[in-house]
């Protein structure tokens, strides 16, 4: 049996979960996209620009678990390729598709368009090498199924972004038809013995400590083992934490629940009851100068015992090919419970702070702000905290049970949290989408608005506008932190045109955001931006002591 290369990408996008891909289209990649078309189960979704694009896909990923962007030779690709490092850093699976140049160019030794002008067009290829985990280029069409079957496996087992060039004149090409999925998905299970040796080292080393704690990281959802986490959690009964970029990841309703861990800038006292613990169960931990509040608060690592995604390490042992959550799962079964550190937290845990609702008319705060915002989120919501004071704000919340979060804290990119929260909705169009940005993000990907009003995406923004890039004014001032003031809820009138359904409000006092949000209620058939004005200086301290401890860790002078 054959099919063409750009249906047999089409079927195994199909196949793996996908049911829209993130598209702009530029002329290397018109007849893929014909192609893509065809199938009757995939939707293209445009996007205004390659980066856009790419954070899309990789919000989409975040919802669905996969994603797909198809993008034009160089021009588009380069663009791209930012939102494919996010999608490496934050461990997620996006398949990266790029049309390239008619495959005689290159034989003909012809310069031509959207290049840098050599007559050698290999180099984004030898660039994809580089933010990838696998990078395919398809010169042949009977090479198509191997390589593009080799590039997804990749890409869906190590959780990390692929690469695949498909020539102009390659997509409508036959070549053999797909074979059976399970080829594709495919997975070395741990290996048998070095989990069993891992598992009675790591109990004995449990039981060998008196005051146990655990620590969520964010790749377990990458590894899918946050149910074993849970159930290891509560045999242990100890006390557990999130690290900022986990939250959400363990249930923040749950009894055993002690906050994020974020050194000195932790909620509920979590770094409290980490530093008395002596030894801290990691899971799927990624400790780097930001989630360590520039290095002032790692564990010491005799402390520590770390499980990874397919390793565990503490102190004088290494295993790997082990899977986090056969890790966890086996580890269920030889621990007992020791809830000495739930009990120490249960002395040491701080009263709920008392947050009163401010005057309605008075100009409006951040914590005001966030008490309201805080009253929409229910167990369907899932909300989204760009880079800047948003963190800050959104670490410092209570999600209800189902409630997610995310944030780009590896990557860091400003403006990701517009075009990601975009394509999380396309992959989850049931769910509550709250998204909390700057005003500095906000300006740079502030078109993917648009794509929410067309395909009227009832996504609620919460624009803060404090005039200027405040998270940069705490760890270093300058006036290259000041930026063009921009009437933002108008924006959206722009973007409605004739048919449009998206809703802007601008408010300044406690009253004008209950309003807004009220409103805000009544708009299902598109994005309502509410943009609150905010002074400068307000504000989380949190922001303000990391920003001083990040300062200190980027300014250390040479070593010599
Ligand atoms: N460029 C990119 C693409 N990403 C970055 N993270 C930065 C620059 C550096 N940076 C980090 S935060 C930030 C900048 C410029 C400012 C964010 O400002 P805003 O969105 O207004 O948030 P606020 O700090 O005011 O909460």
């Amino acid at each position: 049996m054959t099919t063409t290369v750009g249906s047999y990408l089409a079927t195994r996008f199909s196949q793996v979960g996908i049911e829209n891909h993130f598209v702009v289209a530029g002329d290397y990649n018109l007849s893929l996209l014909d192609k893509l078309q065809e199938h009757p189960e995939l939707e293209e979704v445009n996007c205004c620009n390659e980066l856009n694009c790419s954070f899309a896909a990789e919000g989409y990923a975040r919802s669905k678990g996969v994603a797909a962007v198809v993008v034009t030779f160089n021009v588009g690709a380069f663009s791209a390729f930012n939102g494919i490092g996010s999608s490496y850093a934050e461990n997620l699976p996006v398949i990266l598709v790029v049309g390239s140049p008619n495959t005689n160019e290159s034989i003909d030794h012809n310069l031509i368009h959207h290049t840098i002008g050599t007559h050698n067009l290999d180099y984004e290829f030898e660039m994809a090498k580089k933010i990838t985990c696998a990078a395919v280029q398809i010169k042949h069409a009977q090479d198509a199924p191997r390589l593009i079957d080799y590039a997804i496996r990749k890409c869906l087992t190590r959780k990390k972004p692929c690469y695949i060039e498909i020539p102009t004149n390659m997509a409508t090409q036959a070549c053999p038809a797909p074979g059976p999925l399970e080829g594709l998905l495919y997975q070395l299970p741990s290996e048998p013995n070095t989990l069993s040796k891992a598992v009675d080292a790591a109990a004995k080393l449990i039981e060998s400590r008196s005051k146990p704690t655990m620590l969520a990281g964010s790749r377990l959802k990458s590894a899918g083992a946050e149910e074993s986490f849970l159930t290891l959690a509560e045999t242990l009964g100890c006390a557990v934490a999130v690290m900022p970029a986990a939250k959400s990841l363990f249930p923040e309703d749950h009894p055993q629940y002690v906050g994020v861990y974020w050194g000195n800038v932790s909620t509920k006292k979590a770094d409290a009851i980490l530093q008395w613990s002596d030894l801290t169960i990691c899971a799927g931990c990624v400790f780097t100068d930001y989630s360590t509040a520039g290095w002032t608060s790692p564990q010491p690592a005799a402390h520590r015992l770390e499980a990874d995604s397919d390793e565990v390490k503490f102190s004088g042992h290494y295993y790997g090919h082990i899977k986090l959550a056969d890790f966890l799962d086996a580890l269920t079964k030889k621990v007992k419970k020791n809830d000495k550190s739930l009990i120490e937290y249960r002395r040491l845990r701080p009263p709920p702070p008392l947050v009163e609702a401010a005057d309605p008319s008075a100009p409006l705060t951040r914590q005001e702000m966030t008490r309201q915002i805080q009253g929409l989120f229910n167990s369907n919501t899932t909300f989204f905290a760009e880079t800047g004071d948003s963190w800050f704000n959104g670490i410092q919340m209570d999600l209800p049970r189902g409630a997610k979060f995310e944030a780009e804290m590896q990557w860091g990119h400003i403006g990701w949290s517009i075009p990601a929260c975009f394509g999380y909705s396309v992959g989850a169009p049931d769910r509550q989408i709250v998204t909390m940005v700057g005003d500095g993000s906000f300006q740079v990907t502030v078109q993917e608005v648009a794509q929410m009003v067309r395909l009227k995406k009832p996504i609620l923004i919460f624009l803060i506008n404090n005039y200027g890039y405040t998270i940069e004014v705490e760890i270093h001032d300058g006036p290259y932190n000041d930026i063009k003031n921009w009437n933002y809820a108008a924006l959206i009138e722009a973007f409605n045109a004739d048919d449009g359904h998206g809703k802007g409000y601008q408010v300044k006092t406690g009253a004008e955001l209950a309003e807004a949000i009220e409103k805000s209620k009544t708009n299902n058939k598109g994005p309502t931006l509410i943009e609150i004005q905010i002074h400068r200086d307000d504000c989380t301290t949190e922001l303000v002591t990391w920003g001083q401890y990040v300062a200190l860790a980027n300014d250390r002078p040479p070593i010599s």
